[in-house]
């Protein structure tokens, strides 16, 4: 299986994360990246390749242009303002306040953020694009292969229309399904399998018939994005009955967990898609230090094997996952089990 990964994605990486009341070490950090290198090379992988140059007009068939420019020229606003820190939001138009973009950086990263604990530094953009382009570059793969893993760095689920949040700024695997629909597919499935629901992704897809997405996430009662990814959203106009959500509680095992993949996986069957992203987050692991799920390690075996089983041309786009140490072998358990399957 090829592997699209770039070195690019070090250069974002926040001096802190907006946690429990204080600032931390974000989990999201460059060294997931590394050990889920490491232990493909492990498991026999070796065919690795950087992402061609991104195409932007895919990006921008999934974002709104004033969102891009923002994300082009948010770091550079802020050090204009003279602060010191990396750029956080503060402010965030809530109820009954106006959704208008001001001009002024700290309004702007309020009007565009969805969760105040990623910052954007530096490097935020490049590393975005990078991360967008190996899960572009990794789809036009897997027209030869049938499969292919984009090891996106940072990730892109919660990343809306125009959003940036839980530490996802441009939705890698939206623009990816768009990257099949350009090559000609006709239906596109999305599997989310990340700890958090995919709001992003389902957003950006939600009235339209030509994407199904299928979200397995913490109930939005307990778990972060908190206000999307309940049971009810099924989608509007064309695309109602489209989108498919299974919110479950605190400490679900995997016997739960595995029963709602394999309702997920009928529905895809059902559906006949032309091909299948699978937003991989391995965050259902049972010792993620952010979530609630108790996966063990070799249940990340069984599902891989389920979504084999589904024979589509499937792309894997890396999300999630925090308990660094064991990120390597969650998730190349999913793609080793995915090619015995
Ligand atoms: N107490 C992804 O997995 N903070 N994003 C949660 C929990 C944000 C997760 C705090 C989590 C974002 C791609
Ligand atoms: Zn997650």
């Amino acid at each position: 299986m090829k592997v699209i990964r770039s070195e690019q994605h070090r250069l974002h990486f926040p001096r802190g994360e907006l946690f429990g009341g204080e600032l931390v070490r974000p989990f999201e950090c460059p060294e997931r990246w590394d050990i889920i290198v490491d232990r493909l090379r492990v498991r026999g992988y070796d065919d690795f390749a950087d992402p061609g140059e991104l195409d932007l007009s895919l990006v921008q068939r999934v974002h709104a242009p004033d969102f891009i420019e923002f994300l082009q020229t948010a770091w550079d606003d802020w050090v204009a303002a003279d602060y010191k820190g990396d750029a956080i939001a503060m402010v965030v138009p809530a109820r009954r306040m106006r959704q208008k973009a001001p001009r002024f950086i700290d309004g702007k990263l309020g009007y565009y953020c969805m969760a105040i604990e990623t910052a954007i530094t530096q490097g935020t953009w490049q590393a975005a694009r990078s991360a967008a382009a190996c899960a572009v570059t990794a789809q036009r793969r897997v027209a030869e292969d049938g499969v292919a893993f984009a090891l996106c760095r940072p990730p892109g689920h919660h990343a809306a229309s125009d959003l940036y949040g839980g530490y996802c700024f441009l939705n890698n695997a939206a623009i990816a399904a768009e990257g099949f629909i350009e090559d000609g597919a006709r239906r596109v499935a999305i599997l989310d399998v990340d700890f958090h629901h995919g709001n992003g992704t389902q957003d950006i897809f939600y009235q339209r018939d030509d994407v199904l997405f299928l979200s397995l996430h913490g109930q939005p009662e307990d778990a972060f994005p908190h206000f999307l990814g309940y049971a009810d959203e099924t989608g509007a106009g064309r695309g109602e009955g489209f989108n498919v959500n299974y919110p479950m509680p605190p400490g679900t095992p995997y016997a739960v967990w595995g029963a709602a993949l394999d309702d997920a996986c009928r529905r895809i069957a059902a559906y006949a898609p032309d091909a299948l992203v699978v937003s991989l987050g391995v965050d259902t692991f049972e010792n993620d230090p952010i979530s609630f799920f108790k996966l063990t390690s070799d249940d990340f075996s069984r599902y891989g094997d389920r979504i084999g089983r589904l024979r589509l041309p499937t792309l894997f786009v890396m999300e999630g996952g925090y308990a660094v140490s064991e990120i390597g072998v969650n998730t190349v358990n999913v793609l080793d089990a995915f090619q015995g399957a």
